[in-house]
């Protein structure tokens, strides 16, 4: 299999490159290393502290993993995200779950889609506004894909989407591309703008929702 966009291989993140209340092999929402917590593997600690917070107001606890796993080249977010959770499980000891997130632009025909991790690094947000200068269509879409993976080696993806339109400047905070991106239901703020609020509203929270209702009633 092709490596995408990201370290190939399957080598833990050097734990300096996150800050240090997210290092560690797994911690908890209360700051105690436990085991029954659902662990998240991810380079991306913004990422955790989101997936945390919706699944904490959802009474599941979840610990980081912090690892860099391959992505492989596909066309779809599922895909990616199944190979990703496979190669997790090689990694840690019971269920672990992973993400895999794309931007998908109409005026791009989708793209950067499946590379956004790869264009974020690359271009970033100025290079995607510069690439939209003329556009007549700034509709986008937000997707985001959990993949569960279990001890027996089984994967079941949760995935979601927002719609909604590309800033036309960067506006915001947050990270990534959350100050060039629009959710439709937000007034008009970037997810930048949004601060907490964005929680509520993210593709990511969508498919949260469906994973935790997965959760809750035990995998059926
Ligand atoms: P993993 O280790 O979990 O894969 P990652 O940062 O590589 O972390 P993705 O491949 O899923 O995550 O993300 C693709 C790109 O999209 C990457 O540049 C992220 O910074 C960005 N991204 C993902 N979710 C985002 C969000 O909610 N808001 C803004 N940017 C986001």
């Amino acid at each position: 299999m092709l490596a995408k966009h990201k370290v190939a291989g399957s080598t833990p993140v050097t734990r300096s490159i996150l800050p240090r209340k997210f290092q560690g092999p797994a911690f908890s929402t209360t700051g105690t290393a436990v085991s029954r917590e659902l662990m998240f593997a991810t380079s991306n600690h913004h990422k955790f502290a989101e997936v945390r917070a919706i699944l904490g107001d959802r009474g599941i606890p979840v610990a980081m993993r912090a690892m860099a796993l391959r992505e492989i080249q596909a066309d779809t977010l599922e895909e990616i995200a199944a190979e990703k959770v496979r190669e997790a499980r090689r990694l840690v000891d019971g269920p672990v779950i992973v993400e895999d997130t794309g931007l998908f632009i109409d005026e791009l025909r989708g793209f950067p889609g499946p590379y956004s991790a790869y264009v974020f690094r690359t271009v970033g947000n100025p290079g995607i506004l510069r690439l939209l200068e003329d556009a007549a269509d700034r509709r986008a879409t937000f997707k985001s894909v959990f993949a569960y993976g279990d001890a027996g080696g089984s994967v079941k993806c949760f995935g979601a989407e927002a719609p909604g339109t590309m800033a036309l400047t960067c506006r915001g905070e947050g990270w990534g591309y959350d100050p060039i991106f629009v959710p439709d239901n937000a007034s008009g703020r970037t997810y930048g703008e949004l601060g907490d609020d964005k929680n509520r509203l993210s593709h990511r929270r969508a498919a949260l929702e469906k994973l935790a209702r997965w959760v809750q009633v035990g995998h059926r």
